[in-house]
């Protein structure tokens, strides 16, 4: 069944952060003098850059990314960014340019703004927005580079007023060396831009350190390693989430077309590991989807890697009818659905849980991770049934402004003294009562 099929997807897409892998053993040996768990590593890189500071982001970038760099040569030169910037594509900068002005737009109208009541004559309430003062941002850099996610967390903070962006990327050619990604971040005026990424960059922007100030949140995908330092922080500074592979559901009837589908799935299994499932009622659209991945997976750049993932974490699954899809969509609660029917509006709206939506057989999931104006930093592994993705109002915090007049804390001061007084906190209650016998 359905269940158990996504049950198993589940567990097999959940970061494990608690064993030792072949590659890991060999690399912890070296570098720690013992073999240790991911969690151990990184619960020791963040001690160390605690206690240290600098010298230990610079000793674990030379370790672990093997950039041999000085407190100076972390940061990328303003001049390295003009450079990349003026070496660019023209026609990549101008999509960057559209694609910035269409984030903007749908982040700039779903901004909170300040709300006040005034429920009774002289009380004033107020939910007030501030933007976050300094922001870190974690671009990958392993096995692809990603202007897109550039875009996709610093364009929300800048909508919400973040007056200061911190940008690491590891040491590498599809990182902090990678001249789309520069020049990605010259165009979207992004001037502090670091050369270190894993465990270590999270731990220095979390704790700060002469070479790289703190941050009050630190946002962006990365590897298990950035995804542990990032959970491990949490509560020194505020993260984004603890994200693991990206999944979609894609949920078809009779009307999808089988190539379509197919692509679908192959963009996501591209992530690799990235979780494709298609859930329909329609028992063609299984076999002539299958006969569309073989074909389409032979023109593919990353074929061996997308068939790896598609054959580990991908899953076709024929159900009942749409209500049985929307239920198993539901329990699985995917990072991206899609959902690719006559009339998806109808069907989104039995669907309680997905990180982002996307309605139709012309909305790919990849007009959202480029293109189309909501981020596509979204909540993984199940979790957004209680998370959701990254926006402009993940970079503000709101607070409270209480205000009475006179005559309004006297009406209201019976209550307060009551209870107060069952709380037997009786200065509590004495503020209160003092202001009402003041003439
Ligand atoms: N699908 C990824 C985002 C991405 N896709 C970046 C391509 N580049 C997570 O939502
Ligand atoms: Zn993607």
């Amino acid at each position: 069944g359905g269940d158990e099929v996504l049950a198993e997807l589940r567990e097999k897409l959940s970061p494990r952060g608690d064993l030792v892998s072949p590659r890991g053993r060999e690399l912890t040996q070296a570098v720690f003098g013992k073999p240790l768990t991911p969690v151990e590593v990184v619960e020791t890189i963040c001690r160390d850059v605690l206690s240290e500071g600098t010298p230990a982001l610079l000793r674990y970038t030379k370790a672990l990314d093997g950039a041999e760099l000085t407190a100076p040569s972390l940061r990328v030169p303003a001049a390295d960014l003009a450079a990349a910037h003026a070496a660019a594509d023209p026609e990549f900068l101008e999509s960057i340019r559209r694609i910035r002005d269409n984030i903007v737009q749908f982040q700039t109208a779903i901004r909170h703004s300040d709300v006040t009541i005034q429920p009774r004559p002289g009380v004033r309430l107020t939910q007030r927005y501030v933007p976050l003062r300094r922001i870190g941002i974690c671009v990958p850099g392993g096995a692809a580079a990603y202007p897109s996610t550039v875009l996709m967390t610093a364009v929300p903070a800048q909508v919400a007023g973040v007056g200061e962006i911190a940008v690491v990327a590891p040491p590498t050619p599809f990182g902090a060396y990678n001249n789309d990604m520069l020049a990605t971040c010259h165009e979207l005026g992004l001037t502090e831009v670091y050369r270190c990424g894993g465990a270590q960059a999270v731990a220095a922007m979390a704790y700060g350190c002469d070479a790289l100030p703190a941050v009050d949140k630190i946002v962006g995908p990365g590897n298990l390693f950035v995804a542990l330092a990032k959970k491990h922080v949490f509560g020194t500074v505020d993260i984004d989430s603890f994200a693991g592979p990206s999944e979609v559901i894609v949920l078809a009837d009779e009307t999808a077309s089988a190539a379509f589908v197919a692509a679908d799935l192959l963009a996501q299994a591209e992530h690799s590991p990235g979780s494709a499932i298609l859930i329909t009622w329609h028992p063609d659209l299984i076999e002539q989807v299958q006969i569309e991945l073989s074909s389409q997976l032979a023109e593919l750049q990353r074929s061996d890697l997308v068939r790896d993932a598609l054959a580990d974490f991908g899953a076709l699954i024929l159900v009942r009818d749409a209500d049985q899809a929307c239920a198993l969509t539901d329990s699985f609660a995917p990072e991206h659905l899609h959902i690719q029917t006559a009339h998806p509006s109808v069907l989104i709206e039995k669907i309680r849980n997905s990180g982002a939506a996307f309605l139709g057989h012309h909305t790919p999931v990849a007009l959202g991770d480029y293109a189309a104006g909501p981020s596509h930093v979204l909540p993984t592994g199940g979790t957004c049934k209680w998370a959701e993705g990254l926006s402009v109002n993940s970079f503000l915090r709101s607070g409270s402004v209480t205000s009475f007049a006179t005559e309004a804390t006297r009406a209201i001061a019976p209550d307060v003294i009551r209870l107060a007084e069952k709380e037997g906190l009786t200065a509590h209650a004495n503020s209160v009562s003092i202001r009402s016998q003041a003439e």
